[in-house]
């Protein structure tokens, strides 16, 4: 059975916004090949390291490994605050009201703000063990009424993975967790097994196409809407017109629907965003599509030469310490090849 196969689902529900939890029918019955939770903890290092930063974001104070944790005493802390103006304008965004207001209307429902991190927090003692002995396999509230289950400062969540050295939401729109979903696409192709990835405009590294779970979606809705905008979509050949090119997504998105109700959980959880902070934060489940049937024979994503933004990568290439990946994506990527390969060692040489 899949682990951790939920949606996030935002809606309306009486006077506020509200956030539930429900299983997704078509993943109930995959088999996960006891694949979510087997990543080796670390605390987060890409959201500490400037030389990476978000292009918007203004370099961050220096957090040492030693200060992470917030069980680690640090009087001098001086994180640098910040919140990008588009966040304090967004109608996607948190108004101020939830740190606030502690009796603010988003924190009523108990599912309003859910996550899936270490209770309490990540300490120490759980670097480079399993994943599925911090993150939950569902999700739960960051906070029920007066009981938190996360760190946090007055009415203001604290990251469950310690310091990142800057406060605010930087281009995050709720405090606390943000909640993502990444397809991971493979076919095996000419002989090498490929997963389709983009490359990313704010800062220029590969990634896994995923995105964010907007309002009204489910994370199954998200995996696919994804892969079709920012792989398949972009990629129309040239001289082809708009119409037939909307007609061959179309028929393409037809073709692999299927596939895209029998993905395999690889992870749920917290993600080492660049963009997270010490008020908000990226979480994502990543599920594994792969083209058993030549489902994506014909999809041609434009060869991945450095100029273009997406394509199908070899997963061995992918995976190489050298090649630049946003965010844990690399870890993601590692822990689809381990899995798969499990089942088609064949494919993997
Ligand atoms: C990452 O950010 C997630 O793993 C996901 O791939 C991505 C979602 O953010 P946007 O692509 O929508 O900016 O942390």
């Amino acid at each position: 059975m899949v682990h951790g196969s939920h949606a996030v689902v935002f809606g309306l529900f009486g006077s506020g916004l509200v956030l539930g939890v429900r299983k997704v029918a078509n993943f109930d019955e995959l088999e996960a090949d006891g694949g979510v939770g087997s990543l080796k903890l670390k605390p987060h290092t890409v959201a500490r390291n400037n030389a990476a930063r978000n292009p918007k974001y203004p370099p961050r104070a220096e957090v040492d490994d030693a200060h992470v944790f917030w069980s680690a005493p640090w009087r001098d802390y001086k994180p640098v605050d910040f919140t990008d103006d588009i966040v304090t304008k967004a109608v996607w965004a948190d108004p101020m009201t939830v740190i606030t207001d502690p009796n603010a209307e988003q924190w009523e429902d108990e599912l309003h703000r859910t996550y899936t991190s270490c209770p309490g927090g990540m300490t120490a003692e759980l670097v480079g063990r399993s994943s599925s002995e911090c993150f939950s396999t569902t999700l739960v509230p960051e906070r029920s009424h007066t009981t938190w289950n996360i760190p946090h400062n007055g009415n203001t969540p604290l990251n469950p993975m310690g310091r990142t050295g800057m406060t605010g939401r930087g281009l995050l729109g709720k405090f606390g967790a943000n909640h993502a979903a990444d397809p991971l696409v493979t076919r095996f192709h000419d002989g090498v097994l490929e997963i389709a990835l983009i490359r990313r405009s704010d800062g220029g590294r590969m990634a896994i196409p995923g995105g964010m779970v907007e309002a009204g979606d489910t994370v199954s809705a998200t995996l696919s809407k994804e892969f079709q905008e920012e792989a398949l979509r972009g990629n129309k050949p040239e001289g082809m017109s708009d119409a037939a090119w909307e007609a061959r997504c179309t028929e393409i998105a037809a073709r692999i629907e299927p596939l895209f109700n029998r993905g395999v959980a690889i992870y749920t959880g917290y993600v080492d965003d660049p963009r997270n902070t010490d008020n908000a934060w990226m979480e994502t489940a990543a599920y594994h599509f792969h083209g058993e049937e030549g489902e994506f024979d014909e999809v041609q994503l434009t060869a991945g030469d450095d100029a273009v933004g997406v394509g199908w990568v070899a997963v061995r290439e992918a995976i190489a310490p050298s090649y630049p990946m946003y965010a844990s994506h690399k870890d993601l990527v590692q822990e689809m090849y381990r899995l798969h390969c499990q089942s088609h060692s064949s494919q993997c040489h």
